[in-house]
């Protein structure tokens, strides 16, 4: 699609020699992850923090240089996408359901830059799912939890089994029907047992590469 490709390739320019760069996952960083493989042929030199397996073979297939576990110290640019961006930069993130990885990343970063094209944009978040990953352990307890924070859950299913997300949790889908303080329910649905990690980012995006209504390639800060 025309415009994550603008969005995501535009993001490429914010990396300089030397980063280290959060890679994020999904259709929309994933131009953002081919023009870095470009730049790096004409010099660019940077290494990749990958947010998924996916991402992960993505680069190595490209021929980026990845960071291994245990030698991440600093992240200085994230770039990811979104599944929805509120008036007050709020993300739903986790359709992917790398959230996780992505939320330790996008947190750890100096800089944290968003790609998404315009239709990510919601007047209101509680129109989209949140995301939760929750460990398999108990999880009819946790989504009872979850449920008495007033929303309705679906278990997140792949080929009608239970989705595993790479760190082996599943992914409980849940829509409120209103979501007044987002950071708020971001931690309140972090202090249930069973709860790895949501997919509020609440706070987090720094700039956000869209596109206006003429097409053109924005910047919002
Ligand atoms: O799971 C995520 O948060 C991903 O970043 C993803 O959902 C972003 O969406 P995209 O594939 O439309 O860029």
């Amino acid at each position: 699609m025309e415009s994550k490709r603008l969005a995501g390739e535009k993001a490429a320019e914010f990396v300089k020699d030397g980063m280290v760069v959060g890679l994020g996952t999904g259709s929309t960083v994933y131009y953002t992850i081919m023009k870095l493989a470009e730049r790096m042929k004409q010099g660019l030199v940077f290494k990749g923090v990958p947010t998924s397996v996916e991402t992960e073979k993505i680069a190595a297939r490209l021929g980026i240089p990845l960071i291994s576990k245990g030698e991440i110290n600093k992240i200085d640019l994230g770039i990811d996408g979104a599944d929805a961006i509120d008036p007050d930069f709020v993300l739903i993130k986790g359709g992917g359901g790398a959230l996780l990885r992505e939320k330790i990343v996008a947190e750890a970063a100096d800089q944290f830059i968003v790609v998404a094209d315009p239709g990510k944009f919601v007047p209101n978040l509680a129109d989209v799912e949140i995301p939760v990953e929750v460990i398999p352990f108990a999880s009819e307890l946790t989504e009872k939890h979850l449920k008495s924070l007033g929303c309705h859950t679906k278990l997140r299913v792949n080929n009608n089994t239970a989705f595993i997300t790479d760190n082996g949790n599943y992914i409980l889908d849940c829509k409120f029907e209103e979501i007044k303080n987002p950071k708020e329910l971001e931690t309140q649905i972090l202090r249930i047992p069973g709860v790895a990690e949501n997919g509020l980012f609440t706070d987090m995006a720094n700039k956000i590469i869209t596109l206006n209504a003429l097409g053109e390639v924005v910047i919002l800060a």
